[in-house]
């Protein structure tokens, strides 16, 4: 069998097919025969060959005596296992079920998309996503701070035929190819949603027999609109009246897919946003609804039950206070590039007495662990995996034998045997993944029981109905400085694969093409060389996720609601050195 799917954090999933030693897309399916460069290039990228220990190399098995012997030398409460996305596959969680058994710490919270999804389970009762089978039914799409040439490809072929409208800072690939492009204020999204249901009221374009079936407390939430001062709040947000207009008449009466991605919510009032938007499609009525919807990254757990253990204590993944452990065990994740504040994180790691990585590619995480073991890549290893924006569960199996690496579940039996905690053959872990789903008649494998049309019954709170904001907090932020756009960039998932250097900078700063600057917040600073980009707004600096240092100036601060990450709060200011 030569089927298996790309393992990265990314909404796409896509299903591969290796053949003569190649990763070829699979022509049928949502996948539709094209695969991104992360995955054209994939084998092209110099992985760990070989374990290390306080920087000799050494040995697989000399290795795996080491981690026991520190796991072993260390108390169970001061040992952390902190799990990263670098693959998303349902497999690589059974090293939490090790650690977890164990009685170590596990993480909680989100560096992703965990404002947005509280948001979304206050007002719906739970995170089921509008698939893309769904979109594809659509007539009108809202992207709304997502971009989708870079992080979802295969949405685009869906689009062809629909009217487009984006709302996003920067001109994006499909903001100018969009029927009507919004080139909003950053963190202005709250607001703009809140204004769209007051003037969808004002102009009866409510669906009052939606609002009236699931959603009575519609006419409450449009009082909290009018607390917003329109004049003003659309000046600050350079949204005029007539985009208002423009964006409802191109919605009312038809099938809506709104499109949203992370950026909107990476704030500390993010899930406020999402919220908002929640609350303007409600009033729309597009839940329950052929083609209509809201899609953001849904829970990709969603209907599946965990064979593993993972009850432990659990520490927060953005704030974490790595010092107060003593032996990290780091697993597909790079936190001192990734994780918020990274001169804080930098300094909690450097006080860890045993830091552990185990992952593919050498960064800065590696750079300072004491002892690396280099996992196996999923062309070498078996597993299963779900997505958060369809519902397909794809098997990925093993395509060739390497001596390099070892496998999260290898790893984790070794640990389990050594310290007698019980573990089931890899086999009986991916029945059990297999078991959620159920074969369709195109032949394909879905996770069972997700409805084809989220929230047909109603929605998922205790009485069924919508729950509307019922308080917000305005938007406040320095004036004087630029907003930091920190989004997803085209050659590197996240810090894998080939990473950005530059910072972005539109012409109107008075800065040229590769001057060497400081951009400060006051969390701290990096120094990067300038690239020019006019599909910036003249108050926004951006600087792409992966980007060596761009950490240093965000904040660990949590989100209001949800433990996320909050990677745009902080304001930025740009100097020449
Ligand atoms: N090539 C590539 N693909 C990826 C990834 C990657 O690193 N590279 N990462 C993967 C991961 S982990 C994730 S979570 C997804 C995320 O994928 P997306 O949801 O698309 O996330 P971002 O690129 O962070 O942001 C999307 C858009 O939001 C806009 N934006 C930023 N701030 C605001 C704002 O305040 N308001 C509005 N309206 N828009 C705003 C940005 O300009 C950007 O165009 O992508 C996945 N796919
Ligand atoms: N400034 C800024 N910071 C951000 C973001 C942003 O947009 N801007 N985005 C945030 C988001 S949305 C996310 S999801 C996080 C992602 O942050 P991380 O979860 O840290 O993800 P990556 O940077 O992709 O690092 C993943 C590491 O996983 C390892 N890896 C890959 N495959 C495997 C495998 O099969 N097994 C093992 N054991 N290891 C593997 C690779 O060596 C790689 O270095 O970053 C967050 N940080
Ligand atoms: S689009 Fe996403 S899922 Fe598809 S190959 Fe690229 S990274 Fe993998
Ligand atoms: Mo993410």
């Amino acid at each position: 069998m030569n089927n298996t799917a790309c393992p990265l954090d990314c909404y796409d999933s896509c299903e591969i097919i290796y053949e003569n030693e190649r990763i070829k897309a699979k022509k049928s399916g949502h996948t539709r025969g094209f695969l991104c460069p992360h995955l054209n290039h994939y084998e092209k990228n110099l992985q760990i060959q070989k374990p290390r220990y306080n920087g000799k190399e050494i040995s697989m098995e000399e290795a795996l005596l080491i981690l026991k012997e520190l796991l072993a030398s260390t108390e169970k409460n001061e040992i952390l296992h902190y799990r990263g996305s670098g693959n998303f596959a349902l497999m690589q969680e059974v090293s939490d079920h090790f650690f977890a058994s164990y009685g170590a710490t596990l993480t909680n919270g989100s560096l992703c998309d965990g404002a947005g999804e509280a948001g979304i389970i206050e007002g719906r009762g739970s995170n089921k996503n509008m698939p893309l089978s769904q979109i594809e039914k659509s007539e009108v799409v809202i992207l709304w701070g997502r971009n989708p040439h870079t992080t979802s490809s295969h949405l685009l072929p869906l689009l062809k035929d629909k009217q487009i409208i984006v709302i996003d800072p920067i001109k994006t690939k499909i903001a100018k190819i969009a029927d009507l492009y919004i080139q909003i204020q950053p963190r202005g999204d709250l607001e703009l949603a809140m204004l769209l249901s007051r003037f969808l009221h004002i102009e009866h374009g409510c669906d009052e027999q939606f609002l009236e079936e699931h959603a009575s407390e519609a006419e409450d939430f449009y009082e909290l609109t009018q607390n917003i001062r329109i004049k003003a709040v659309l000046d600050k947000i350079n949204v005029s009246l007539g985009d208002i207009g423009d964006i409802l008449a191109m919605v009312r009466a038809r099938k809506v897919a709104i499109i949203c991605g992370v950026g909107i919510q990476k704030y500390r009032n993010g899930s406020e946003v999402i919220r908002a938007i929640d609350a303007f499609a409600t009033n729309l009525g597009l839940f329950g609804k052929e083609g209509c919807g809201v899609a953001y990254l849904g829970n990709s757990r969603e209907g599946i039950e965990s064979p593993f253990n993972t009850k432990a204590k659990k520490v927060s993944k953005v704030d974490t206070k790595f010092s107060d452990f003593k032996t990290v065990f780091i697993q597909g994740a790079n936190p001192l590039s990734q994780m918020p504040n990274s001169l804080r994180v930098a300094s909690e790691i450097s006080s860890v007495k045993n830091v552990i990585y185990f992952g593919l590619f050498e960064n800065e995480t590696s750079e300072v662990a004491s002892l690396v073991i280099p996992a196996k890549n999923f062309l070498h290893k078996n597993d299963i995996r779900t997505s958060y924006s369809h519902n397909a569960m794809i098997n990925m199996l093993k395509q060739k034998d390497s001596d390099i690496g070892i496998s999260e579940y290898e790893l984790s039996k070794y640990l389990c045997n050594e310290f007698g905690i019980d573990i089931k053959s890899e086999d009986d872990y991916i029945k059990h993944f297999k078991n959620f789903s159920v074969q369709n008649i195109d032949g394909f494998y879905y996770v069972e029981n997700r409805e084809e049309i989220p929230y047909q019954d109603g929605f998922d709170t205790d009485d069924n109905e919508f729950v509307f904001l019922d308080e917000f907090e305005a938007d406040q932020h320095e004036e004087e400085k630029l907003f930091l756009i920190t989004s997803k960039s085209p050659k590197s998932l996240n810090s894998q694969f080939d990473r950005e250097e530059s910072v972005y900078l539109p012409s109107s700063m008075g800065f040229k093409e590769n001057d060497l600057v400081i951009i400060e917040s006051s969390v701290g600073s990096v120094e990067l060389r300038v690239k020019i980009n006019n599909d910036l707004r003249d108050d926004c600096v951006l600087i792409y996720s992966g980007t060596k240092g761009v950490n240093n100036l965000t904040s660990s601060l949590h989100s209001y609601e949800g433990q996320n990450a909050i990677f745009q709060e902080e304001m930025v200011v740009v100097k020449s050195i």
